[in-house]
């Protein structure tokens, strides 16, 4: 190291015991005897870390005299998980410190219990970028992630009456032990303000941007460790603080609250993280949150990262900035007004090198959930940025018009600033003009983004286009959510796969055998009694043990479609209470749904109020009682996901055919053996084909029959008339037999699928239930249901993020 030798405590016991005794004693400052439990759980937390310690400053070193090229990945969220669990694995330390806390008199277990999650994300993106980080640590890849230190995350989900109630998330209350922050690294951001053009030496005219006010960026780090190998890399989280010349200067003219509001103001931008993940509303706040961290970030980079002489018309040699979808594009003239109006560079200079730097993922297909920002809000806060995005978009357009002579609707369409409704900027159009690379996230997502996306930039820049599918964490996903899998892996495979997923691919003959069979039934089993266990605890739930675990967790979209579960769920419970089924002809079921809906998202919240009310009524029926179970435990997050899909036998992935970009959970459940029951949409399509159709369960249009039957007039109440089934299902939901009677209250959602239904549930409603009835045959006899589950086990090991990142470091990273 180049400052000298780390004291790193032995990884002994004894030596764990001492360390963790000196954080109690004199970091935390109180006696064991004395000591509660978020005292021991933050000692335990600075133990472990002081075990990353060393390596962190050596990788950092390391990375410093290394002239490599370094990933700056830019995402908005970072949906991290508890740390204090991935942390111990990545040492390996978790039976040394397991066995020091027993010594001590302390249950470790309950220490785990007392993180709370940095909840920095709102799901699926959010918690891609914390896999892909990990994963790029373990390959030693230099990256840093750069983010916001969101004061309050996601919020907390709690249902009052059913509904979903959203409460604060103050995960910083009873401290962090994972953060470092960083006041001597702090960075000015401004906003505001005008233009001015001026002449420079040399003659040639020049806009400078005069702002009217500035916030401090105050960096917080958080260590990224590889899987026990040395290398620990940098998260980068910025908070945003008043700087002290705004307040002195209001201080100094006695306006004391005028002060304090500044001050407020000014924290106001990393205060909290937007609970919308479709559908924004174009919110100044947002745009300030975006700009806050896309400058701090590549300022940190290029003026506190970079060798202080550095040739920075040889950029994209040492810098790849990755855009986590649309919300950092405002990366890209940031970078420009850095090169032309600080470094004086020429504006083609800028251009060339801003646009080797750059790569875009694209997380989207709904046309809803591209970002745009009016031009009127962003000229008032970014009004340089605005002049070169205006730049940007004319020399694009002539780019346009060279290669389609006469095409003025082409060229309307392909503007950067959309007329219509108000004149604003496409920030997806931004991100493709200046990115070297754009990327859809699944085979199937990134094919619809070149023909009904992005179709006119792919006829454009064929080469542009590229995918890479989405992948996890087997790190946090199976060795740290599911021991007991990983524990018959290793036995029978060795312990390669942990860095390795396709070695999973060793299982197969062992789907098999009867012996290897059981003792994966046996994992599935202790896995559930752990699940059910914690329910009880945290929820107040009672589940059966033995019934089928049927998982839908992820966040409440219409297009995700769990109204088309909810209406699965009815019909068998109508089935029974009809007398049409005997209950003992039910194959037993316990259903499980996980899902926070944004709080501006009515229809989302309606969807909730009615999944808990039939929740309430038919956990109540002792008519199905054994047979059929749903439970909805309030807050899902990355922890209770750690408990509930290793236990899952049946993981839901319904959305409509072309509506989801990829997802992930489907690949955390397949990974764990659970069977999917899925639609041809996102990386639905690639499991599939990995684990084999007869390991499936397919079912509902594809993503042309969509299209197909959107244009041919899609008329949902024709199926409710036709189907005496559905209609039995959709009469007995509006009947207000879930809701006392209350026809009312159901109605929102009812009418919704009858009259619009614009995710055609009702359309694959029919399809769903043959599916399900599969699943039940299926289900009916253990050995074909484990010989399937190993199965998707053995063949899922392409779903690992360090495959993904392989992909983008061949198609996008290195490709230049
Ligand atoms: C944008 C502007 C203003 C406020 C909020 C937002 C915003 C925030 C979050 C927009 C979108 C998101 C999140 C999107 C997301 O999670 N998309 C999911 O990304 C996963 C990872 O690629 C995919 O697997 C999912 O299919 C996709 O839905």
């Amino acid at each position: 190291l180049a400052s000298g030798p780390v004291v790193q405590p032995a990884p002994t016991v004894d030596g764990f015991v001492e360390a963790f005794l000196a954080e109690l004693n004199y970091g935390q400052g109180v006696l064991l005897s004395q000591s509660t439990v978020n005292d021991q759980y933050l000692a335990l937390a600075r133990t472990v870390r002081r075990y990353l310690m060393a390596d962190w400053l050596e990788t950092g070193a390391r990375r410093r005299q290394a002239q490599q090229k370094t990933v700056a990945y830019l995402s908005a969220e970072y949906l991290l998980g508890r740390q204090l669990g991935n942390n111990l694995l990545a040492t390996n330390l978790q039976d040394v410190a397991e066995e020091a806390m027993r010594r001590s008199g302390i249950d470790i277990a309950a220490l785990r219990s007392q993180e709370v999650e940095p909840g920095l994300g709102n799901g699926g993106l959010g918690r891609l970028a914390a896999c892909f980080v990990d994963s790029l640590a373990t390959m030693d890849v230099p990256c840093i992630g750069y983010g916001i230190r969101y004061e309050y995350g996601i919020f907390r989900q709690t249902f009052v009456e059913d509904r979903q109630v959203e409460l604060p998330d103050s995960w910083l209350s009873l401290g962090s032990p994972w953060e470092f922050p960083h006041p001597e690294r702090q960075v000015i951001v401004s906003f505001g303000g005008h233009t001015e053009t001026t002449t420079d030496d040399a003659g040639v005219e020049r806009s400078r941007w005069i702002p009217d006010w500035n916030v401090l960026g105050m960096p917080y780090h958080y260590m990224v460790p590889g899987f026990r190998n040395g290398v620990v890399n940098t998260l980068r989280l910025w908070s945003a603080r008043a700087t002290h010349a705004f307040d002195l200067q209001i201080f100094n003219s006695g306006d004391y609250a005028q002060a304090v509001r500044s001050q407020t103001f000014a924290e106001n931008i990393s205060k909290v993280l937007y609970p919308e993940d479709s559908t924004p509303q174009g919110k100044e706040l947002r745009l300030q949150q975006q700009y806050f961290f896309v400058a701090c970030s590549l300022h940190d980079f290029i003026d506190n990262t970079l060798p202080a002489d550095y040739d920075l018309r040889r950029l994209p040699e040492r810098l790849v900035v990755q855009l986590n979808d649309t919300h950092p594009v405002i990366a890209i003239p940031e970078l420009m007004r850095i090169l032309v109006d600080r470094k004086g560079f020429d504006w083609d200079e800028a251009w060339d090198i801003t646009k080797r730097c750059f790569a875009y993922t694209c997380h989207t297909l709904l046309p809803e959930a591209l970002e745009v920002w009016s031009v009127d809000l962003l000229g008032r806060l970014l009004p340089r940025h605005l002049e070169i995005i205006y730049r940007i978009n004319e020399e694009f357009l002539d780019e346009v018009r060279e290669a389609f002579p006469g095409d003025e609707m082409r060229v309307r369409r392909m503007s950067v600033i959309a007329e219509h409704p108000e004149r604003s900027v496409r920030m997806a159009y931004l991100a493709t003009v200046a990115g070297a690379k754009v990327n859809g996230v699944a085979e199937l997502h990134s094919q619809l983004l070149r023909d009904k996306v992005l179709p006119d930039f792919s006829q454009l820049w064929p080469e542009k286009f590229t995918n890479v599918t989405n992948g996890v964490t087997p790190r946090r996903f199976v060795l740290l959510a599911n021991r007991r899998l990983s524990d018959l892996v290793t036995d029978t495979i060795g312990e390669g796969w942990v860095t390795d997923l396709d070695r999973l691919r060793e299982l197969e003959p062992h789907a098999e055998d009867p012996e290897f069979r059981a003792a994966f039934r046996q994992v599935k089993a202790d896995n559930k009694e752990r699940l059910y266990k914690l329910l009880r605890v945290r929820d107040g739930l009672d589940l059966p043990r033995e019934a089928m675990l049927d998982v839908m967790v992820k966040r409440l979209h219409e297009y995700k479609r769990q109204t088309l579960k909810l209406l699965h769920i009815v019909s068998l419970y109508e089935g029974v209470v009809s007398g049409r089924v005997a209950p003992e002809d039910l194959t037993p079921r316990t259903v499980v749904f996980g899902a926070k809906a944004a709080p501006g998202y009515h229809m989302a919240k309606e969807i909730i109020f009615l999944i808990n009310a039939v929740a309430d009524t038919v956990n109540a029926d002792p008519r199905v009682a054994g047979r059929l179970s749903v439970a909805f435990p309030a807050n899902y997050n990355v922890t209770l996901a750690e408990k509930l899909i290793p236990a899952a036998d049946l993981s839901e992935q319904i959305s409509l055919a072309g509506k989801e970009a990829s997802g992930t959970g489907n690949m955390k459940f397949a990974l764990n053996g659970a069977l999917t029951i899925g639609t041809d949409d996102g990386a639905n399509v690639e499991i599939r084909r990995l684990v084999g159709d007869d390991n499936f369960f397919l079912f509902g249009m594809t993503e042309p029959e969509v299209e197909t039957l959107r244009g041919e007039g899609y008329v949902p109440a024709d199926l409710y008339e036709q189907d005496p089934v559905l209609r039995a299902t959709i009469d007995l939901l509006a009947s207000g037999h879930f809701t006392g009677g209350d026809r009312q209250v159901v109605a929102p959602v009812v009418d919704n699928l009858l009259h619009q239904d614009a995710f055609m549930a009702l359309a694959d409603f029919p399809a769903y239930l043959e599916a399900q009835a599969r699943v039940d045959a299926a289900y009916a006899d253990p050995d074909t249901w484990s010989r399937m589950a190993i199965l998707n086990v053995a063949r899922s090991g392409f779903f690992s993020s360090d495959r993904s990142m392989r992909d983008y470091l061949e198609r996008i990273w290195t490709a230049r």
